[in-house]
């Protein structure tokens, strides 16, 4: 194994712990392959996820127009334009098109060539969800919600898998790398942070995935969102809309940022993603029937009534492994395409 900087040593540690089991899925377009091993006896799951190109744009512009000399440009990043490669083999070529594989030059600090994650212990909530399924486009009523995925709720809450979040809030975990945090002992409702997900590199701008966590913990989801909710959202996505291009220099403006909640969530305390609008390499995460725009439920809350979402059929989709799918949601889709007379499985249909 290579060289580590120091303040990554437990995670290198755990890493060289790893013991290889299987792979649980991969995605050529997102290029990323989530790995179960084992380290010290226990599951672990390695995700890597190859990082997007780091380009400054540095250009100098030689000559002018005016003294007719020859203009030319000079890319200055080591590791931008065609700068960064050191090794280059063509595959082929065929009139005007050429192409072949190239190795480029890598930097920790400023160039990495893939981003880690590892979840160690994993429970079998992670391995199922990372793990390569079929998915089903589910209708939740909110019958369905009360019977089935509210009781789930409330086990999650029960099996704390919401350290993490607890650790941002109230503990120091992360906390040089907070891009915003307004805090009020006397006033909690408002209260909110904002920071690096873990899905970002924290490097690539074009890539700039933040979360902002609610101090509320009477949200679990979109769900418990009530029309009185309205004015609360409303404060914190403008100030979403503020903090983070000027944190950011205004690299990234208001309108660039992709603003929503995910249905169902992997994690039941009310959080908001808050994207680049340039990034599409997320898997299902942005996809519809998956995340839904802040905007369209802040509208959305005018029309629910009183109680909000609570009173919704949501259709989202769902994976096969996730438990709540076996818990019911399988009968759910059966049922309501029954009720809307769409056959499950096909009948053969002459001459198709
Ligand atoms: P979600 O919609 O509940 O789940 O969002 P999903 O997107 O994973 O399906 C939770 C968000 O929190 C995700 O974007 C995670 O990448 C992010 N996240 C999860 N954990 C455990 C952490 C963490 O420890 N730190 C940070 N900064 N983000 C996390």
């Amino acid at each position: 194994m290579g060289e580590f900087s120091s303040d990554s040593e437990d995670f290198a540690t755990l890493i060289d712990k790893f013991q290889f089991v299987k792979v649980l899925d991969s995605n050529p377009q997102t290029k990323v392959i989530s790995l179960l091993g084992t380290i010290e006896g226990k599951d672990a799951i390695i995700t890597a996820e190859k990082t997007h190109f780091v380009f400054d744009e540095t250009v100098h512009r030689r000559g002018s127009d005016e003294d007719s000399k020859p203009i030319f440009y000079h890319c200055e990043g080591e590791y931008s334009c065609v700068n960064g490669i050191e090794e280059l083999k063509q595959i082929t070529n065929n009139d005007i098109y050429y192409w072949g594989l190239s190795v480029l030059r890598q930097n920790i600090e400023y160039n990495p060539t893939a981003k880690l994650n590892l979840i160690w212990p994993a429970t079998p909530v992670h391995v199922k969800k990372y793990e390569q399924q079929n998915f089903h486009l589910v209708k939740e009523t909110p019958e369905a919600y009360k019977n089935i995925v509210e009781p789930y709720i409330k086990e999650m809450h029960n099996k704390g898998r919401l350290a993490w979040v607890n650790n941002i809030l109230y503990g120091d975990a992360e906390a040089d790398r907070v891009v915003y945090k307004d805090y009020k002992e006397d006033n909690k409702k408002d209260s909110f942070i904002i920071l690096p997900d873990m899905k970002w590199d924290g490097n690539n701008l074009e890539s700039l995935y933040l979360v902002a966590i609610t101090y509320r913990n009477d949200i679990s989801s979109l769900r418990d969102l009530k029309m009185s909710d309205r004015d609360w959202l409303k404060n914190i996505y403008n100030k979403i809309r503020t903090i983070v291009p000027a944190c950011y220099n205004y690299a990234v403006h208001p309108d660039e940022l992709r603003v929503f909640v995910h249905y169902q969530p992997s994690y039941y305390h009310f959080h908001i993603h808050i994207v680049n609008i340039k990034h599409p390499g997320l898997g299902n995460g942005i996809s519809t029937g998956k995340a839904i725009l802040l905007d369209e439920v802040i509208d959305m809350l005018q029309y629910l009534g009183p109680e909000g979402y609570m009173n919704k059929t949501i259709t989202y989709v769902i994976g096969e492994n996730h438990d709540l799918w076996k818990r019911g949601l399988d009968k759910e889709v059966s049922k309501e395409l029954n009720k809307e007379g769409v056959p499950k499985l096909p009948n053969i249909v002459e001459g198709f």
